[in-house]
């Protein structure tokens, strides 16, 4: 059977990514890209590849339960690889309703649309998950596929909802599935409200690095390349009904990874040493700021092969070069054109 493969989420950060990969990487599959376009939706992420014969857009909320039937129809839809999410901690704060819609009903209506329509096994529902839905870790340890659920952001605690229900039409309705549990992911075309593209973006526009309390919370950082590499790896030959752990053996404490940032971004802008670091800012927690993630990724290793190839400074490197390199990107994304070339297009 020809693989026809449901993107949601494809215009984002990660999605994008994963888009581009599958287009280019196999031209005998068809790509539908199902995508929103909210704030973190973004078609110039794609522009190199609009046109290729095998890529179509949808612009569609996942809570559009008829319209996400209608896609399953037209282009008969094999496998789906389920982005689209409210994906920003702190907006998850501010508004845990919005987070309930899209991450949880949202994902229930596709798990529906994939039930109705998938009559034989070989399907498959890859939902796209976080670390966050395990809680924080002490000072030692690792998270792994069997670490007990313990979400504490109302972000996290709708994504551990999501990987629950994607597991629950495994068991209830045998619908094959796999999920992915991924660290902090860096890279081209983040939006700039996540930590290392804000802080990018300050630091060209000489704004103040807001650091939340000390500084002292430890993340785990993978290169979103190597993400989409993982994702077509756990794609092709994860096993259904399997969770697979994917993370960069790459813990930072915030403040280091920070201060790596302000010296790369002074050598490529030219600056004196430490100018950028004077911009540091700390400021009030985050509430409920999981102290550190860290991912034990030993089974897709050993199972898929699969590892990081980029070191963080590498990658954070190419990052930062990215964004000095597309800072129409950049501007446009923060800018009322933006938000009004997306009002113009609902
Ligand atoms: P993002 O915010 O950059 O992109 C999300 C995309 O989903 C956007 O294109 C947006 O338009 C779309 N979308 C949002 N709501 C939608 C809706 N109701 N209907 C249709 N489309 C909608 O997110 P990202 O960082 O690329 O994350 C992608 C996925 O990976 C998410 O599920 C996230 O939870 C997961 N994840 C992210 C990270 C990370 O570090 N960014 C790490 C692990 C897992
Ligand atoms: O201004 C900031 N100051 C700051 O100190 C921001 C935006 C963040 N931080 C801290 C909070 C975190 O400890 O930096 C760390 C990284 O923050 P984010 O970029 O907001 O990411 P995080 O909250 O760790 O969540 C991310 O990784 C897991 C993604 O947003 C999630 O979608 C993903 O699931």
């Amino acid at each position: 059977m020809k693989k026809k493969i449901l993107i949601t989420g494809g215009a984002g950060f990660i999605g994008s990514h994963v888009v581009r990969k599958f287009v280019k990487q196999y031209p005998e599959y068809t790509i539908i890209n199902l995508d929103a376009l909210t704030y973190a939706g973004n078609l110039e992420n794609l522009k190199d590849i609009e046109k290729a014969a095998n890529y179509y857009f949808e612009k569609i909320n996942i809570l559009d339960a008829t319209q996400i039937n209608s896609v399953f129809e037209k282009y008969a839809i094999t496998d789906v690889i389920h982005l689209a999410a409210e994906s920003h901690v702190d907006r998850s704060i501010l508004s845990p309703i919005d987070f309930v819609y899209t991450n949880i009903a949202g994902t229930v209506n596709l798990l529906n649309a994939a039930k109705a329509y998938w009559k034989k096994d070989a399907h498959r529902f890859y939902h796209v998950s976080t670390d966050e839905v395990y809680g924080t870790l002490g000072n030692t340890g690792f998270f792994t596929e069997e670490t007990r659920y313990s979400p504490n952001s109302p972000y996290s605690a709708s994504k551990a909802s999501s990987d629950h229900f994607v597991r629950a039409y495994g068991e209830t309705y045998g619908l094959p599935y796999v999920i992915t549990n991924c660290s902090n992911n860096y890279g081209p075309n983040q939006f700039p409200e996540k930590l290392i593209p804000l802080f990018i973006h300050n630091i060209v526009n000489k704004k103040p690095l807001p650091v939340y309390g000390k500084g002292d919370n430890t993340r785990d950082w993978l290169f979103v390349i190597d993400h989409a590499i993982a994702i077509d790896r756990v794609f092709h030959h994860g096993k259904n009904h399997e969770t697979y752990n994917i993370g960069g053996f790459n813990e930072w404490k915030n403040i280091d990874l920070v201060k790596l940032l302000c010296k790369q971004m002074d050598e490529k802008l030219g600056n004196n040493s430490g100018t950028s670091e004077a911009l540091i800012s700390y400021v009030k927690d985050r509430p409920g700021h999981d102290l550190r993630y860290a991912i034990d990724a030993s089974k897709i290793n050993k199972e898929l092969g699969w590892k990081p190839s980029v070191s963080l400074e590498e990658g954070l490197s190419q990052t930062i070069d990215w964004y000095l390199d597309n800072s129409q990107w950049l501007e446009d994304v923060t800018s009322g054109v933006y938000k009004e070339y997306i009002r113009s297009n609902k």
